[in-house]
């Protein structure tokens, strides 16, 4: 691949999320760091419009380059690839982690134990956002993937007893992967018994209100690279309870039928 020029179609613009996304910023420097997206800008929107347009873009068979993420629905509905990232600007394999705000297991034991518990596949995700991207609501897909995995959910709750409306808040980001991950564990936790909020708020703000303790918790860390900065900056005010997926993935994600393989290949 590489000798189509898709530059001028594509108006040198990478189709983007929402500005606070760790992908959202590794596509800026990714056109800081290669000549052949000198000139390239990356325009941000919504998860919702980049899906759209990709959409859109694959209805048409026309070329399109997108800020992407694995776990995804998209992988499942169309045929996509990685273009390939010689100077490793969108990093290696990630994991997704959860935090909790500091003081969190001596306040509420039971859902430390379960948030600290909690941990699935990938294949698990992208069941749940299928069924969300499919037009059945999040909270209904998640309750339905609750119901019909029992066992793994028994393992996330196993030692922790039920309460009685105890109130928690969940922060997370409207990213189609988090609103799967959130979804469900927030399920998991109503049927213990608590009332459970869940809040979606810009990323910078997310990890801020799991700093100072304005929500309880979020399940929505895409580390080492992707939220790398903000781990920088709250790390040390909340608490890692490690990860809940591993083999979590960014870049520039393509459609197949493009004749580009690199992001070498792309043309300034
Ligand atoms: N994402 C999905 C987020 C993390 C989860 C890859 C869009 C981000 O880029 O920050």
């Amino acid at each position: 691949g590489g000798e189509t020029n898709y530059s001028e179609e594509i108006d040198y613009t990478i189709t983007g999320i929402e500005p606070g996304a760790g992908v959202v910023q590794a596509a800026e420097d990714a056109t800081e760091t290669y000549d052949s997206l000198a000139g390239w800008e990356v325009e941000t929107s919504s998860s919702g419009a980049m899906a759209t347009a990709l959409g859109e873009a694959i209805d048409n068979e026309e070329p399109i380059v997108v800020t992407g993420w694995t776990p995804h629905w998209k992988f499942a509905k169309y045929d996509l690839k990685y273009l390939e990232d010689p100077e490793g600007v969108f990093g290696e394999a990630e994991e997704i982690k959860t935090m909790v705000r500091q003081g969190l297991e001596d306040d509420m034991p039971n859902a430390y134990q379960i948030l600290d518990q909690f941990n699935w596949e990938s294949s698990d995700m992208e069941e749940v956002m299928l069924e969300i991207t499919n037009g059945t609501s999040p909270e209904d897909a998640a309750a339905t993937w609750v119901e019909d995995n029992a066992d793994k959910v028994a393992e996330w709750t196993d030692g922790a007893e039920e309460v009685d409306g105890t109130e928690i808040e969940l922060a997370y980001v409207e990213w189609d992967s988090e609103v799967a991950s959130t979804n469900v564990i927030a399920k998991v936790l109503e049927d213990q018994g608590f009332n459970v909020t869940i809040t979606p708020l810009d990323n910078a703000v997310m990890w801020q209100a799991v700093a100072n303790g304005d929500a309880d918790g979020m399940v929505a860390a895409w580390l080492p690279a992707t939220h790398g900065a903000q781990f920088e900056e709250y790390g040390d005010q909340v608490e890692d309870l490690g990860a809940n997926l591993e083999g979590a993935k960014i870049g520039l994600v393509v459609p197949e039928y493009m004749d580009v393989d690199s992001i070498e290949d792309l043309q300034p």
